[in-house]
């Protein structure tokens, strides 16, 4: 078997698209522009890019956006009060704080100070709460791109056995909650793998479909799927040839049915669904 690959990059253009005709209407409706703010504290490299990508896909939707550049030794008080000003702020509808932050910073403090309202990338407490009940306001960016992925290439998960390898607050563990719910994109059998998991190959090769979100360049390996499996790789590592996945392309593309690119696959979904979270965050402070 060779894999047909899952295209990231025109699925996430189309919903781009979607959401600007949304965005375009809501506007003509109400007056309002939705905006989003950034806020970028130090200059990692890395995070740049990130930001710089969201921002550009904000101005490409017709959604305003902010940037906001602390330098990487700002204190967290100093941090809370930009936050807090953005809060206040009637225009913003939209703030995310572009991880990782510097290590003096207590990050667990700064996504709390977020307005639930606003909590784009609904890591504030509040927001998970609400994810674990099945009643969310915002959806995590990119568990939802990946679940937008599954939807729109025909890929059922009822029934399903998904292991999700990797159990980060951002990824693993709301993907895994997402697909356990009952209903749409859920009603999987979900399994969470990690550091500590014994026999990971044997786990992994029970998957219909594997999600994988380490860190770990090429970790996963044509052994490790199962035939015709579908393989979603949210890894994003730089190595010295270049940018890699968490999983070996090559090698389980030999085996797996479906397999998402890095770059090109969940990466540029995930600016979508932050994208479709910016106009649900201007809804809901619009009356
Ligand atoms: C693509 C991210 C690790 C740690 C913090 C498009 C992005 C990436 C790739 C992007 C990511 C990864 C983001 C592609 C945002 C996804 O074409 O393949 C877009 O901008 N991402 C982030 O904000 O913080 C991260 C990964």
């Amino acid at each position: 078997m060779t894999a047909s690959i899952i295209d990231g990059k025109m699925l996430s253009a189309q919903i781009r698209a979607e959401i600007a005709l949304e965005t375009a209407e809501f506007t003509a409706k109400t007056g309002v522009t939705p905006c989003l703010a950034a806020v970028l504290v130090g200059d990692d490299p890395g995070s740049q890019v990130y930001v710089r990508n969201k921002q550009k896909a904000c101005e490409k939707a017709g959604i305003a956006s902010q940037l906001h550049t602390p330098p990487a030794k700002i204190s967290t008080e100093e941090l809370l009060a930009l936050i807090d000003r953005l809060n206040r702020d009637p225009t913003v509808h939209g703030v995310l704080v572009q991880l990782p932050l510097p290590k003096q910073i207590d990050e667990r403090q700064v996504l709390e100070a977020v307005d639930p309202i606003k909590d784009v990338d609904a890591f504030h407490p509040e927001n998970v709460g609400r994810l674990v009940q099945g009643r969310p306001r915002f959806l995590p960016c990119t568990p939802h791109g990946i679940l937008q992925m599954l939807k729109r290439n025909d890929i059922p998960t009822a029934g399903a056995n998904v292991v999700v390898v990797g159990r980060s607050d951002i990824v693993g563990k709301p993907m895994a909650i997402l697909l356990m719910q009952r209903g749409e994109g859920g009603d999987a059998t979900v399994t969470v793998c990690h550091s500590r998991t014994r026999d990971l190959a044997a786990v992994t090769r029970s998957a219909d479909i594997l999600i994988v979100a380490i860190g770990r360049p090429r970790f996963v390996t044509a052994e490790m799927v199962k035939p015709g499996a579908v393989v979603i790789d949210v890894g994003m590592n730089r190595t010295p040839d270049g940018l890699a996945g968490d999983v070996d392309f090559q090698g389980v593309q030999q085996v797996a049915g479906r397999i998402t690119p890095v770059p090109g696959g969940v990466g540029p979904m995930t600016i979508a669904m932050l994208l479709h979270n910016t106009l649900t965050a201007a809804r809901l402070q619009t009356s």
